[in-house]
């Protein structure tokens, strides 16, 4: 027993599991469906053991709740690691964690966020929406989707092993039994690039772990990406051509894409330090391929990821923020365009991080030049926003708080990146807090906002029920001064000389690490704000009984996925309306209505203002589209009416 690690348990335990589920699962003999012979029932029933339904379920919906609980614990636990590393930076001195467990915080950190936060978010409302959105069933291949699901557990759970089996040492110490191999497995404090050597030679064995770990969480990245993308190319309904596949499932699709081309070096790469670090090979060793090859195979990957990341943010954004303001997304065709040359160019401009290495001058000045370039299209979607948002009906909801200050701040973190591709000024802000400020500008402002905005935009069609509008709106003007406060005082320590990734530093810097560590604080505090009205609203919030809360019918937006929820409201008996109204109210066009837009169209849902329940809707000269009967209660997902 003495030697068992703590993951071999946990894999044991996940296994034997699964097992169980799939013995429980399996039918009698196997059904005909008039195809082949699956082996497996394939009806839509669901088990009534509520484990067994979680465990073995291949529907798309679920799998991308589970994506999304998946993500968001991630998320909580990252979460966590951002905050202690900004605890310890309260000081300048290393007074409250030590050096190593510093450098193991913001090594899980990176990781953590950028594979098992942000990655499974958009997988799972892909999931959720993409076979919606284009009208197909479920994913291509639903049971792969579970395979690429199932995977990732238990890799988070190698990635993060130093720290569960510490946690598993200490407990058995406290109660007398040791085990010395649990707590030799250290977290790992090689940073999410893992340079090379230094993660050739560390001894931690940990680090092999976590090395296969991300290994695991790549597979499954890499199936998920396949199956979103033979379900865009084979599974489309018969209505949904190229020209008019919605803008999310084209940001998901060209992002399938990089990670099929980007995901694979990654996993090369694992492979070889692997093998440098227990089988004598030398790939990275200076008298090998040497450590520059790691770099160079590294942000092969390391680039094209960021794109991983924000391109579904970006087009989660171009999705919502339309329906937000009443117009449709400005110049579709152009975002769809500058998501495609990202996609393209994200590969290019991989050596703008090996800047100081020393490559040849003529190199790295075409390096500077795709860097640049790859700003482009990053702009020509910011500018469609603000064209969209442009004479716009704009209401101050949460979830367009979000999009619009996300829009915002991105711009910020733009222009700071636009920067470090200009060689000399990189020379002077490489491996600075400028960085670290820089690209946090850039992820939190794209990635988590675009995430809270669709989880309000979508809450009563996820839930049946409104989301609490005054604690949404108080989450957003918490996380927005939030996230300035954090990052921008350390693009000013970053530009003065502070270094990333060190836990202690001079006085001077003092004040700004206060500013930014109250930031985080006040992020820390409006995510706590999200949960409580998630997890409140889901359970007590007032159930939708029109599917229309965003008034998207009257601008023609009353997209497929709403036009699904109304049919199942329907269906279930609980709407107010019959089946979508499709024709009529379609044909409206948003420029129409942009006129003839009405203040008080809206009520309050979340404070006690029943009283302005009557005048809801009452400009009836509309057409057939939207004479439902208007249950105050229900508008109560759009917020008040702003007007310009
Ligand atoms: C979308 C959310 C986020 C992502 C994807 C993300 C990603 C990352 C990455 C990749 C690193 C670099 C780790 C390394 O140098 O090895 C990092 C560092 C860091 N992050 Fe985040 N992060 C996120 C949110 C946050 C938040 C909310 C905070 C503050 C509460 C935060 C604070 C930090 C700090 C202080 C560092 C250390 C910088 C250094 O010393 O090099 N991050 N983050
Ligand atoms: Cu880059």
């Amino acid at each position: 027993m003495g030697r068992i690690p703590g993951i071999v348990l946990l894999g044991g335990a996940l296994l034997a599991l699964a097992t169980v589920a799939l013995w429980r699962g399996r039918p009698k003999r196997p059904r005909r469906d008039g195809g082949y012979v699956t082996g497996l029932d394939v009806g839509t029933e669901k088990p009534a053991n509520f484990v067994v339904r979680w465990l073995t379920t291949v529907d798309h919906r679920d799998i991308g709740v589970l994506y999304l609980l998946l993500g968001t614990v991630a998320a909580l636990w990252g979460g966590v690691d951002g905050m202690m590393i900004r605890t310890e930076l309260l000081t300048p001195t290393t007074t409250v964690w030590d050096v190593e467990t510093y450098n193991a915080l913001f090594t899980t950190h990176g990781l953590t966020m950028l594979l098992f936060f942000v990655t499974p978010v958009f997988t799972g409302i892909a999931n959720y929406f993409l076979p919606i959105l284009i009208g197909a069933d479920d994913m291509a291949f639903p049971r792969i989707n579970a395979i690429a699901f199932w995977l990732l557990p238990p890799s988070l759970a190698l990635v993060r092993g130093g720290l569960i089996t510490e946690v598993l040492g200490k407990g058995l110490e406290f109660v007398g039994v040791s085990v010395p191999i649990l707590l030799d497995m250290r977290p790992v404090e090689m940073g999410w690039t893992m340079y090379t050597p230094m993660t050739a030679e560390m001894a931690n064995p940990q680090i092999d772990v976590t090395l296969l770990g991300l290994h695991l969480s790549g597979i499954a990245t890499t199936i998920a990406a396949i199956n979103v993308i033979v379900t865009v190319f084979c599974e489309r309904d018969e209505d949904v051509g190229w020209a008019n596949l919605d803008i999310f499932s084209w940001g998901m699709l060209t992002t399938s894409a990089i990670v099929l081309f980007a995901f694979p070096v990654l996993g090369s790469a694992l492979v070889m330090l692997l093998l440098d670090r227990n089988f004598g090979t030398s790939f990275f060793a200076v008298e090998g391929g040497g450590p520059e090859l790691w770099q160079h195979l590294f942000w092969f990957f390391g680039h094209p990821e960021v794109y991983i990341l924000v391109l579904p943010a970006f087009s989660l954004i171009s999705y919502v923020l339309p329906k937000l303001v009443g117009r449709h997304l400005f110049g579709f065709r152009f975002v769809v365009y500058s998501t495609l040359a990202i996609g393209v160019l994200s590969f290019g401009v991989w050596a703008h991080h090996m800047f100081v290495l020393g490559m040849h001058p003529q190199l790295r000045a075409a390096f500077m030049v795709t860097s640049l370039s790859i700003a482009v299209p990053s702009a020509v979607k910011t500018f469609n926003w603000i064209a969209t948002m442009w004479y716009g009906r704009l209401r101050l909801s949460a979830p367009f708080l979000f999009c619009a200050a996300g829009v915002g701040i991105f711009a910020i973190g733009g222009v700071t990146g636009v920067f470090t591709a200009v060689i000399p000024y990189d020379m002077r802000v490489h491996d600075t807090l400028y960085v670290v400020g820089h690209f946090h500008l850039i992820i939190m402002a794209i990635i988590p906002f675009s995430m809270f905005a669709a989880s309000y935009f979508w809450f009563p069609l996820l839930t049946g029920r409104l989301y609490d509008r005054r604690l949404a709106r108080a989450q957003a003007l918490t996380m927005i001064p939030g996230v300035l406060l954090t990052f921008l005082p350390m693009l000013v320590m970053g530009n003065d000389g502070m270094p990333r990734r060190y836990a202690e530093y001079p006085e001077i810097y003092h004040p700004h690490q206060i500013v930014a560590s109250i930031g985080a604080l006040l992020i820390g505090v409006s995510v706590v704000l999200w949960l409580i009205n998630m997890i409140q609203s889901y359970r007590i919030g007032i159930p939708v009984r029109d599917a229309d809360v965003w008034d998207l019918k009257e601008t023609n937006q009353f997209s497929r996925e709403w036009r699904w929820f109304e049919r199942r409201l329907a269906k279930q008996g609980g709407a107010a309306v019959g089946e979508a109204p499709e024709p009529e109210a379609e044909t409206r066009q948003a420029e129409a209505m942009v006129e003839d837009w009405d203040e008080d169209d809206e009520s309050d849902q979340s404070g006690g203002d029943a009283s302005d329940a009557g005048d809801d809707h009452a400009d009836d000269d509309h057409d057939a589209g939207d004479d439902h009967a208007d249950d105050p209660a229900n508008r109560g997902g759009a917020d008040e009416g702003q007007g310009e």
